[in-house]
């Protein structure tokens, strides 16, 4: 037997005794690269996603709506930052990360390219987005390479706090007036779908899936997951009083789940291909916060080197 295989044996059966990989422990070359993929990927996600609730940072109806919704983005930031630096603990640099995905090569949900188009679309947003954001990380908190899995206990926290303001807004609006009622439907009809989407493609369309189940990197497939949403998802959308766009919405007693339409998948792979409405926006928005922030990242590396130079001669 070769020792390669044996250091892959010994892997796999620290994954399958639920013993968390560190980053100095060996681990096969698929699984860091499956690894930084996924987490700079989500990490892209938090930072792109903060761009339709931004477009609406202005435009609230209150102050205390503004104040809620800039906490809310602000903590979509802090969820990038820590998933860089999980992402770093694996050898890749956080520019590098960000140049990848500046440059089109790296990927974030396809959700954040479509338009935020009213206010209800923030209620829409923290329910619907964050609300499957938080399906998915639940079990992420349980995923086997440790600095992913702790960063993810904080940000589930934070999710949950930013689906209740979502909801709560959503409540509002569906209890308020006729046309408060109408932005809010509207809303969730559009949504509805592409939130479904976020889930990834069907199990049987899905590359990576069966290897990351495997390695316990993902602990649910895409189907569960979605189909779990779904079922969580419907009785909320009843006590708004609304309807989703949906004709095939079912619940079937057998399964014990709902059984709904066929999902766009033509849709998705376009807005993943980089032709949704936002795709283009959403990179030129990030591209340029990056080219204005370099004086900030040349300033703070200067002033490390500054401190750094002062230990040593003290050190000297
Ligand atoms: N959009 O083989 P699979 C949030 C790609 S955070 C774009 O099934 P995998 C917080 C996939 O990358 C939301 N691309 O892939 C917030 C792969 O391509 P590749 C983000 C997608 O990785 C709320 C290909 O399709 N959450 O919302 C999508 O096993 C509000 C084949 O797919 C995470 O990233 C998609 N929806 O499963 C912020 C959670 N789905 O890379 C602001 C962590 C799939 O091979 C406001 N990620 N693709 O070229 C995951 O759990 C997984 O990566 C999945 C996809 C489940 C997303």
């Amino acid at each position: 037997m070769s020792p390669q295989i044996n250091f892959e044996e010994q892997f796999q059966a620290k994954v399958d005794a639920e013993i968390k990989i560190e980053p100095k422990d060996w681990m096969p070359d698929a699984y860091r690269k499956t690894l930084i993929r996924q987490i700079s990927q989500h990490a892209h996600s938090e930072i792109v996603g903060m761009l339709p609730e931004g477009n609406w940072l202005t435009r609230a109806p209150s102050l205390k709506r503004k104040a809620t919704l800039l906490a809310k983005i602000q903590d979509e930031a802090g969820h990038g930052l820590y998933l860089y630096s999980a992402c770093e603990t694996l050898g890749i640099t956080r520019l590098q990360t960000i140049e990848d995905l500046l440059s089109g090569k790296a990927k974030y949900s396809s959700i954040f390219n479509y338009p935020s188009l009213s206010w209800a679309d923030m209620g829409a947003i923290g329910w619907l987005v964050d609300g499957a954001a938080i399906m998915n990380q639940v079990a992420l908190c349980r995923t086997s390479y440790g600095p992913y899995a702790r960063a993810m206990v904080r940000i589930c926290k934070e999710e949950s706090f930013h689906q209740r303001q979502g909801y709560e807004i959503m409540m509002v609006l569906s209890k308020g007036s006729a046309a408060q009622k109408e932005m809010a439907q509207d809303a969730l009809n559009r949504w509805w779908w592409p939130a479904l989407m976020m889930f990834g493609p069907t199990d049987s369309e899905s590359s990576n899936t069966e290897q990351s189940m495997k390695w316990k990197i993902k602990r649910h497939t895409n189907d569960e997951l979605r189909q779990k949403f779904i079922d969580a998802s419907i009785p909320q959308v009843n006590y708004l009083g609304l309807t989703v766009p949906d004709k095939d919405l079912k619940w079937n007693e057998e399964r014990g789940h709902y059984d709904f339409g066929e999902i766009d998948w033509e849709e998705f792979w376009n807005v993943v291909k980089g032709n949704g409405i936002c795709n283009k926006a959403r990179l030129k928005a990030r591209r340029e916060a990056h080219e204005q922030g370099a004086w900030v990242r040349e300033a703070a590396a200067a002033y490390a080197e500054k401190r750094a130079s002062r230990v040593n001669e003290k050190v000297a």
